[in-house]
């Protein structure tokens, strides 16, 4: 063998050492206390995951070490060691020393053939019982069903408090999926545009919103708090950035959050700021966002017109398209229904905090009286959205910049916001 082979050898032998062993530390420190791990579920399908990765990481875990023990046991034992030939060759058999040459093993063979079919077959009889676990609702007196609405780059809510979703929704939110606790709340998956996949790993695992389908899911939690999600499936420039949250009330609290969200917003007192702002608002952004009982159909177009933009949002709704041409769904089909904006933690594909320090410190139901507004991050992003989060605002992806506004218009505009509470 030339030395050069011979370094080959080592330095390959060394990469898979030194590749196992990182393997092994990566392994070792996963962070359960990320908010996006598995192994710390708190919900009673995230728990049925956990449960199903962690011996199945342990049989896992045993099959690597045989394995690469295995490998390393035959490199030690078999590894050419003749001595230095002095012509920079060194370690090469002679003809008679040559190891015996051997030409298949049958009983090798069949074994290491049964033993990881019988180990796979074993484990896909646990994965399938988790899988069927997983979608499988548990009755409650909660008749709730909610449409999740997957679109570049965001999440839309639909609340239907009776469980039917072929009817308008009882009311719309964004980002946040708010859930009374205990309970098994199920989901309708679906997509505006692309494929994108709804994630909230304490809870559940992932689920596809695909155009044109329309995915069971459910999600559980035993816990009141804030768990955060990713969208898991790329969806084109902002993937990265479309996030969402879980917000998980006790019943009271979520019967009260519940019943505010259903109020239409009232219009702001003449003569002040926020009435400006609401006047600006029907100027600059009621062609898309909805403000239950302040923007009209006229701001859309009008009631049987397709404002701007629609033809192309029609398009992409595919089979619900008249669904969100109705006024009164509340859907603007293209934004997210700000009526209760106030009431969320965060925004824009929840990347941005809408209160400083919320979620750690404060009530959720007390954000809106006592949170201190991030203003600066909502000013940035009504002026320049597209600056604060990557969109492609012209064909109808995100939201468009604003900077014709006067910093006067932007004060305004936050003043009537605020009112959305
Ligand atoms: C062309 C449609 C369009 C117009 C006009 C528009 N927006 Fe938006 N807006 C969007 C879209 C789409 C999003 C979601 C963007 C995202 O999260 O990536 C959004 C998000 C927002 C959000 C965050 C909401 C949330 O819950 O995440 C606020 C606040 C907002 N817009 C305010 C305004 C204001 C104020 C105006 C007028 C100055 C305006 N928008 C004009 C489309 C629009
Ligand atoms: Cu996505």
């Amino acid at each position: 063998m030339s030395s050069r082979v011979k370094k080959l050898a080592w330095l390959s032998s060394l990469l898979v050492v030194s590749g196992s062993a990182a393997l092994i530390a990566v392994a070792i420190v996963v962070d359960k206390n990320h908010p996006l791990s598995t192994l710390s579920p708190v919900g009673r399908q995230g728990r049925e995951i956990a449960e199903l990765i962690n011996p199945i990481f342990i049989v896992a875990g045993v099959v690597f070490f045989l394995v690469q023990g295995a490998v390393l046991a035959l490199w030690l034992r078999y590894r050419v060691s003749g001595s230095d030939t002095g012509d920079g060759e060194y370690g090469y058999y002679e003809d008679e020393e040559f190891p015996e040459q051997v030409h298949g093993n049958n009983r090798l063979e069949i074994a290491w053939t049964l033993v990881p079919t019988a180990l796979l077959a074993v484990i896909s009889v646990f994965t399938l019982i988790a899988l069927f676990a997983l979608d499988d609702v548990e009755a409650s007196d909660e008749d709730l069903v909610v449409t999740v609405v997957g679109q570049q780059w965001w999440w839309e809510y639909q609340y239907h408090l009776d469980g039917d979703t072929t009817t308008p929704p009882d009311f719309v939110t964004a980002n946040e999926l708010v859930i009374p606790v205990g309970v098994d709340i199920p989901l309708d998956i679906k997509s505006r545009d692309v494929i994108h996949s709804f994630w909230i790993p304490k809870l559940n695992g992932k689920k596809d919103a695909v155009p044109g389908r329309s995915h069971d899911w459910v999600i559980q939690s035993e816990q009141t708090g804030r768990f955060r999600g990713q969208c898991t499936e790329f969806c084109g420039l902002s993937h990265g950035y479309m996030k969402m949250v879980a917000v998980v009330l006790t019943a009271e609290e979520f019967a009260e959050w519940r019943d505010n969200q259903m109020t239409p917003a009232e219009m702001p007192q003449g003569g002040t700021a926020a009435a400006s702002g609401r006047e600006i608002f029907a100027q600059q952004c009621a062609s898309c966002h909805v403000v239950n009982g302040i923007t009209s159909p006229a701001d859309r177009g009008g009631e049987g017109t397709e404002p701007d933009g629609w033809d192309v949002y029609g398009e992409f709704n595919g089979a619900d398209a008249g669904v969100y041409l109705d006024i009164d769904t509340l859907v603007a089909g293209a934004a997210p229904n700000l009526t209760h904006l106030m009431t969320r933690s965060t925004f824009a594909g929840s990347i941005f905090d809408l209160y400083l320090g919320a979620g750690e410190h404060l009530g959720y139901l007390d954000l809106p009286a006592s949170g201190t507004l991030n203003r600066g991050e909502l000013e940035a992003w009504i002026y320049n959205a597209p600056e604060r989060k990557p969109a492609d605002a012209d064909n109808f992806r995100g939201m468009p910049s604003r900077t014709g506004l006067s910093p006067k218009d932007i004060d305004d505009l936050v003043a009537f916001l605020s009112t959305l509470d």
